[in-house]
């Protein structure tokens, strides 16, 4: 895929900031750590576009970033982190679950698992929701690098095994492993809907 170009267009705290230009959109959806700003900034080879941190929990805000003027990645707040509020909390999910379940431009939720353990309980909960809302999506395991072949093969099994509906990429954002396949099935979901 040939990035002409890529920019971050702005953070949305409630609905009424949403864009309002009718393109379609990709969301990200992950616990933070997992490797989303990092797997944004390999897809659309920008560095420091999606800022990428260790100190995760910051962002609680959507994030908009249009991609060759056609279509925009949507980044949505990582969950799950221990340290946050329980009002904090609340907010991810009643602002995730608001954007998910009333965005009609969204055509593809890619939701991010380490490749090096087990999905989480709030993984589950929310691969469960897209299942259950019949969402068009992708599970994209991260940090592939960090695992041996023949671990990342078995660890691959266990991921497919726990969510047998879903289509499950390996990425690593280290050396662009599965960028080429998750292009793809992006491409391929802006052209059916
Ligand atoms: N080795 C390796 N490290 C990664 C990869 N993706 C992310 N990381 C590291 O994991 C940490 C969290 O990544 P980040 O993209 O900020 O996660 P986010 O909180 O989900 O946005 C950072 O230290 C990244 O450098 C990957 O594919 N391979
Ligand atoms: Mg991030």
């Amino acid at each position: 895929m040939k990035i002409t170009s890529a920019e971050f267009t702005k953070s949305a705290f409630n609905e009424s900031h949403w864009t309002n230009d009718g393109l379609r959109e990709i969301s990200f959806l992950g616990r933070s750590n997992v490797g989303k700003s990092s797997l944004l900034n390999s897809l659309l080879q920008r560095k420091g576009l999606a800022r990428t941190s260790n100190t995760p929990g910051r962002t609680q805000s959507i994030n908009f970033f249009l991609v060759n003027e056609t279509f925009y990645f949507v980044d949505l707040p990582g969950y799950g982190y221990a340290k946050v509020s329980k009002t904090m909390r609340a907010d991810w999910g009643k602002m995730a679950e608001e954007y998910l379940a009333k965005r009609r431009e969204l055509v593809l939720s890619i939701q991010l698992i380490d490749s090096r353990h087990p999905p989480t309980e709030l993984d589950l909960k929310l691969h469960e929701w897209l299942v259950y809302n019949q969402k068009n999506h992708i599970v994209v395991a991260t940090k592939a690098d960090k695992l041996s072949n023949n671990k990342l093969n078995k660890s691959l099994q266990e991921i497919e095994k726990i969510l047998p509906e879903s289509k499950i990429i390996l990425y690593s954002a280290e050396t662009g492993k599965g960028r080429d396949e998750l292009w793809r099935e992006i491409l391929d979901s802006l052209e059916k809907n």
